[in-house]
């Protein structure tokens, strides 16, 4: 048995591969992260994280099975991270094959050639609470049914189940974690606490924008990523492999996180109208700041996310540390020092 570790984490150049390969390095493992071909760099969020030298980087697409066997080959990882996906909802819409492709028949690549290669790799898979969509209890636990809203959800689903099947058919370490949303400064700007914090802080610094966005009414489950990548770790290091859901068990309306955050900048505001009329006003400018954009409603929304994470709690001693609060703390204080990093 070798003393160090290799760990290959697929879709490093995200939010949650980068915090991720921080809390493997710190931890002593030899990290693999895999870089999908572009025409830009893309490896911000790790240069921002102090990491990126520590990182041995791989070209990989979850596309390309030959490409796959190969990286995992060269690699010899004890441990894979699979966090590379399509991951965002509303593209999933306009590109539903791309997204399953990569999505859904990608794990599956990776799956059969970890079975063909070497059975001992472990195996974690990003499954996401969106494969609840329309949800059939309150709140959501490993046990409750599925009814995912998006391509993104179906395609996280089929790969989830394959995740399980892999580990009962073949006996590999494969576990899945349900993870609802969590946020962080490093998170990508078109997802909606990002998008929110960010023009919020700039209108707050004079920008003349009004932010657009879609259903004010939906409720999420928002951690910390920090909190949850610690989640996929302890499920890879435990004694037996199995599916757990990850969440802090409270739910908050985006509008309700608007309000948060709107309190936090010291805006005074006031809304006005009713659903797509919707607006708020900055009562200091007298002027529009927020509105609501019909085109960025989903042709099918997921309304209700709230996680009961009692078994990650009690069977791995996982906890979250940081409660809404002060990841849009966290959130703001990023915003503030760094306002020309975009992610
Ligand atoms: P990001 O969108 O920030 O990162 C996705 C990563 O996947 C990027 O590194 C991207 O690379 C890579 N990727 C996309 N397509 C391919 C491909 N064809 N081949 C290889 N790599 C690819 O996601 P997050 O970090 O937020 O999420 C990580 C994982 O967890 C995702 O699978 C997501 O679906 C899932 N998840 C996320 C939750 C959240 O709230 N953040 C909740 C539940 C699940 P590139 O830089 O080239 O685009
Ligand atoms: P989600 O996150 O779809 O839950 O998926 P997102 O932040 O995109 O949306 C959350 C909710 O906000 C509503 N919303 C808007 N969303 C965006 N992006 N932009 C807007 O302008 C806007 N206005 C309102 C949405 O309709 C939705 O209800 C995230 C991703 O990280 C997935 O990969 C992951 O699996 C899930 O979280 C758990």
């Amino acid at each position: 048995m070798k003393s160090i570790k290799n760990a290959l984490i697929t879709g490093i150049t995200g939010q949650d591969g980068a915090y991720l390969a921080k809390f493997l390095i710190d931890k002593g493992y030899n990290v693999f992260g895999t870089v999908r071909r572009g025409a830009s760099e893309k490896l911000s969020r790790l240069e921002f994280l102090e990491i990126k030298d520590q990182v041995n980087f791989v070209d990989f697409d979850l596309l390309e099975l030959s490409n796959i066997q190969k990286i995992i080959k060269e690699t010899e990882p004890d441990e894979i991270y699979n966090l590379a996906a399509q991951s965002f909802v509303p593209t999933s819409f306009s590109l539903p094959i791309l997204t399953s492709d990569i999505n859904a028949i990608g794990v599956v690549r990776i799956l059969d050639t970890i079975l063909n290669f070497n059975k001992e790799i472990k195996f974690y898979q990003a499954s996401t609470s969106e494969m609840f969509g329309k949800v059939k209890e309150v709140p959501q636990n490993e046990s409750t049914g599925f009814h995912p809203r998006s391509p993104y959800g179906v395609s996280k689903l089929f790969s989830h189940h394959m995740t399980i099947n892999y580990r009962e058919s073949y006996d590999l370490f494969a576990c899945s974690g349900i993870l609802f949303n969590h946020e962080s400064p490093l998170r990508g700007s078109e997802f909606v606490t990002k998008k929110i914090i960010r023009a919020l802080t700039q209108i707050k610094n004079g920008s003349e924008q009004c932010l657009k966005l879609g259903n004010i009414d939906s409720q999420r489950d928002w951690g910390h990523a920090k909190d949850y990548v610690t989640a996929m770790w302890l499920m890879l290091n435990h004694e037996e492999a199995d599916d757990y859901v990850v969440s802090t068990g409270v739910t908050t309306t985006v509008k309700e996180f608007i309000e948060l955050t709107l309190k936090k900048l010291n805006f005074k505001y006031e809304w006005t109208g009713e659903g797509l009329t919707n607006s708020l006003v900055d009562i200091e400018k007298n002027k529009k700041i927020i509105e609501i954009d019909k085109n960025l409603y989903r042709p099918a929304e997921v309304d209700l996310l709230i996680g009961d994470s009692s078994k990650i709690r009690k069977i791995l001693n996982w906890k979250p540390l940081y409660k809404l609060d002060s990841l849009i703390d966290d959130m703001i204080d990023f915003q503030v020092k760094y306002s020309d990093l975009n992610f």
